[in-house]
């Protein structure tokens, strides 16, 4: 990565790689992402009603595991977070119709950052379900300033600045399948106009945690998604978030973004 991509990632809050992937390896990815999915769901058609989301799914699959230790992902995330990033969970997805407007995580701490790396397995565009972000939001003046738009996803919905969700001034992160997007999880973001299937797998990582506020942050993180694996993981209750052979493998690659949660004794 150049210098100006970086400052590009630090001034607008994401970056996306064009055909990073090959449509061989995402046919594999795209298959093997479906076959999970439908596992999840016992064999049953996706209804397209709600949103299907599996926590921590990449080690159920060998070319979605393949993703982390992979010069395009590990590579950029080493140059984005610098050495000793961490890994977090990940989620795969069906998403139904609009997502509107939020950032992934409320909290600034200084010196820490957290990515989402994102692969769509479907064509997505401006008015069919990409994501589509507000440039530079992810920092002040103007993560605050858009805070109003909170108030959209109230029922009735409130409409802030006058507009619509999908009228935000915006910039849409189109995306074919093979493209990897990458964006600060501070960052604003939203889905307009798309399927009510719509495929996406996420992986999740931040920087090495060095103070008590980014380890309080992980542990925060941890504690959700294993509540979530005790009462919604669709492959049954499990008092864990993490199958030990995924926190036991890989290369030193894998080791390394997984050594502080081991360390923290998440399992
Ligand atoms: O693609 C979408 O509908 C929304 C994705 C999203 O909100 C996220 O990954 O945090």
């Amino acid at each position: 990565m150049s210098p100006d991509h970086h400052n590009f990632f630090d001034t607008f809050g994401f970056l996306v790689f064009r055909q990073h992937f090959t449509p061989a390896e995402m046919a594999q990815i795209s298959r093997q992402f479906d076959e999970l999915m439908r596992e999840a769901r016992h064999g049953a058609p996706h209804e397209g009603v709600e949103r299907q989301m599996v926590l921590q799914y990449v080690e159920r699959r060998p070319a979605l595991l393949a993703l982390l230790e992979d010069d395009r992902v590990y590579g950029v995330l080493e140059e984005l977070l610098g050495p000793g990033f961490v890994y977090w969970p990940s989620d795969a997805n069906y998403y139904v119709g609009n997502t509107e407007w939020h950032p992934d995580r409320h909290v600034v701490l200084p010196g820490h950052q957290l990515v989402k790396v994102a692969f769509y397995l479907d064509p997505v565009r401006e008015d069919s379900g990409c994501l589509r972000v507000i440039p530079g939001s992810h920092r002040e003046p103007l993560w605050t300033s858009v805070f109003e738009l909170f108030h959209r996803v109230q029922r009735p919905p409130v409409y802030p600045f006058g507009l619509a969700g999908d009228q935000m001034p915006s910039y849409p992160l189109v995306s074919e399948p093979g493209d990897m997007v990458v964006f600060n999880q501070r960052l604003w973001h939203a889905s307009y106009g798309g399927s009510r299937h719509r495929r996406m797998c996420t992986l999740n990582f931040s920087t090495r945690p060095t103070e008590e506020v980014h380890f309080d942050e992980l542990r925060r993180n941890h504690e959700s998604v294993l509540e979530w694996m005790r009462t919604k993981n669709p492959f049954g209750p499990a008092d864990r978030v993490y199958d030990p052979a995924f926190l036991a493998g890989g290369g030193p690659r894998r080791q390394s973004m997984l050594r502080p949660l081991k360390e923290l004794g998440f399992r």
